[in-house]
């Protein structure tokens, strides 16, 4: 069986995607070390960031996410402007959340607007990170210690399909 979460990150060229992958995976190897059951290491599924840039890759998106359970936009704190258009998770038809990357370089503005840009988009809750200060994990692993208990309590019974590591994209 087979309980762990498959989380999909979406989100433009150089906006920290993978560097956040191989963060998340390792993070929660440590955050769980004394339990038995990892929530999501090794199911982080990394996408390239044409597949949202290139309007006629996007339909790609939807076909990858069909394997994951949760959908994480992912917002570049600096960034001017968004590439997510306001209400782009119904897309998916699944739970969606923002997270922010890079806080390090941005300002509490930035920050702000990158947030309003990813709820606007449709994410239920946003996570702030930073990957080089290793900041705002502890929340988002929380989030998917939740969704886990919420889905044990619907059925028990996982799919048993390994997605292996996605992060190397
Ligand atoms: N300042 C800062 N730079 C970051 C952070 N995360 C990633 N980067 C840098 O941003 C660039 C793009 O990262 P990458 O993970 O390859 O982005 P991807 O194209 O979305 O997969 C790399 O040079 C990373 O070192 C972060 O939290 N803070
Ligand atoms: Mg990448």
């Amino acid at each position: 069986m087979d309980d762990k979460k498959r989380i999909i990150l979406i989100g433009r060229s150089m906006a920290g995607k993978t560097t956040l992958c191989q963060y998340l995976n390792n993070e929660d190897l440590k955050y769980h070390k004394t339990q038995t059951v990892q929530l999501i290491n090794d199911k982080v599924i990394d996408t390239p960031g044409e597949y949202l840039e290139r309007t006629y890759l996007r339909g790609a998106l939807t076909v990858t996410a069909v394997d994951a359970d949760i959908i994480a936009l992912v917002q570049q704190a600096d960034e001017a402007g968004t590439m997510f258009p306001p209400g782009y998770s119904s897309t998916f038809g699944k739970p969606c959340i923002g997270i922010v990357t890079k806080s390090d370089l941005a300002s509490p503005k930035q920050i702000k607007d990158a947030e309003r840009y990813l709820v606007q988009a449709g994410a239920e809750e946003v996570f702030v990170t930073s990957s080089y200060k290793g900041s705002g994990f502890k929340p988002l692993l929380r989030y998917f210690e939740t969704r886990k208990q919420e889905s044990d309590e619907g059925h028990a019974e996982g799919q048993g399909y390994d997605a292996g590591n996605h992060c190397r994209r």
